[in-house]
């Protein structure tokens, strides 16, 4: 028996129902989290040349399946505490004004695997991030037609998607406060990139929440329903919460922390991934974001030095911003590594920041290359 099938039967013993939650471990990968990391992808590193991502290297996480919606025949429906009930179809929504959007999108639980012990869960590294230009209506402009009474308070977006988590069945739901839900620049995206969206990334409407984790950002979308009362479905009150232990209700998961990511340079050794770069000059670049404010810097770490490198212009307010240091390497073994510090003074941190979920972990990237 291999180590992994070893491992899925300890799991499955400690889950007798096969639905309480496994807690964090030390052990070896399991073959939940393999399951989990073949069909939600990352995305490669070197994607981080490109100002915007193409859809097939951006990144993608799926809770349960992805739904194979007839466009023609689906509804949007508006809804809960506002004056004027309304059903969209596809058609209706693209008559309506349409705002287009760069929008950096990261998943709350990018660098989870990396955390010790490790919260068992999709194992991301490092790349759950991609750009893209989103277009569709701006959320604020639909709620307006709908009037949104004076009680209200969150709204609640719900996926086409159904499954069971936690033991919950349910389907993917998740609110936002009513005044995120206003702000001008959310949208109801019916573009990636200017091309219809892709089947994983929410055909044919999905809701994009900038700054915020990709959690927010509901594909598939059916329904909008504006409540006078805080939303407790499973993705809002369970899961995507900042907890110290099992027993701790903990905190929401919002805005993106900081961070920056290094396009590693040289060429990968396919196993291990291990870096092979000439000696000489190198421009070293990659690009740093936040949820919280705009990135103000980012420092180089040359094995273990700081320098500041160059900036170039963000492409949104809450989109990716390019950073390029020059450097010459010298043969050797080198590790590099990058730290970005926002509007706020937030930085990114040198040690993990553990909690139970594997949430929101920005800790530095590290970049091991041989120079030769
Ligand atoms: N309906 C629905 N929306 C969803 C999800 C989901 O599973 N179902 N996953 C969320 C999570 S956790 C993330 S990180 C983003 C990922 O968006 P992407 O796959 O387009 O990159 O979608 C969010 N929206
Ligand atoms: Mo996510």
């Amino acid at each position: 028996m291999t180590q992994t099938q070893d491992n899925l039967q300890s799991v499955q013993a400690a889950t007798p129902e096969g639905t309480a939650p496994v807690g964090p471990t030390t052990g070896p990968l399991t073959a939940e989290e393999l399951q989990l990391s073949a069909r939600n992808h990352s995305m490669p590193l070197e994607a981080m040349r490109r100002d915007v991502t193409p859809p097939g290297l951006h990144y993608v996480l799926t809770h349960f399946d992805i739904p194979d919606i007839d466009a023609a025949s689906w509804h949007l429906l508006i809804g809960g505490a506002v004056e004027r009930s309304l059903e969209l179809s596809m058609a209706a929504l693209r008559k309506d004004p349409a705002i287009t959007v760069p929008v950096t999108l990261e998943c709350a639980g990018n660098g989870r695997s990396l955390l010790s012990p490790r919260p068992i869960s999709q194992p991301w590294v490092l790349e759950a991030v991609g750009t893209a230009y989103w277009t569709g209506v701006p959320l604020a402009y639909l709620l307006g037609k709908a009037g949104v009474l004076p009680s209200a308070r969150e709204v609640v977006f719900t996926g086409a998607d159904a499954g069971i988590q936690g033991g919950v069945r349910q389907r993917y739901a998740r609110s936002l406060p009513i005044r995120e839900a206003m702000r001008a620049d959310v949208v109801l995206a019916y573009t990636m990139n200017g091309h219809e969206l892709p089947p994983q990334h929410g055909y044919p409407l999905r809701l994009v929440v900038p700054g915020w984790y990709g959690m927010a950002s509901v594909k598939w979308l059916e329904s909008i329903e504006v409540v006078t009362a805080p939303f407790t479905g499973y993705q809002q009150h369970v899961a995507y919460r900042y907890q110290d232990s099992a027993d701790d209700a903990g905190t929401p998961v919002s805005r993106i922390r900081v961070r920056s990511l290094m396009v590693p340079p040289g060429i990968p050794d396919f196993l291990t991934r291990n870096r092979t770069l000439a000696a000489g000059p190198v421009l070293l670049q990659g690009r740093a974001w936040s949820g919280g404010g705009a990135v103000t810097g980012v420092d180089v770490g040359i094995d273990g030095a700081w320098l500041p490198a160059q900036l170039e212009k963000p492409l949104g307010g809450f989109a990716w911003r390019k950073w390029t240091l020059p450097w010459v390497a010298e043969p050797g073994e080198h590790v590099l590594s990058c730290r970005a510090t926002d509007a706020t003074g937030a930085t990114q941190p040198l040690e993990q920041n553990w909690n139970y979920q594997g949430m929101a972990n920005n800790m530095v990237q590290q970049v091991r290359v041989t120079v030769a």
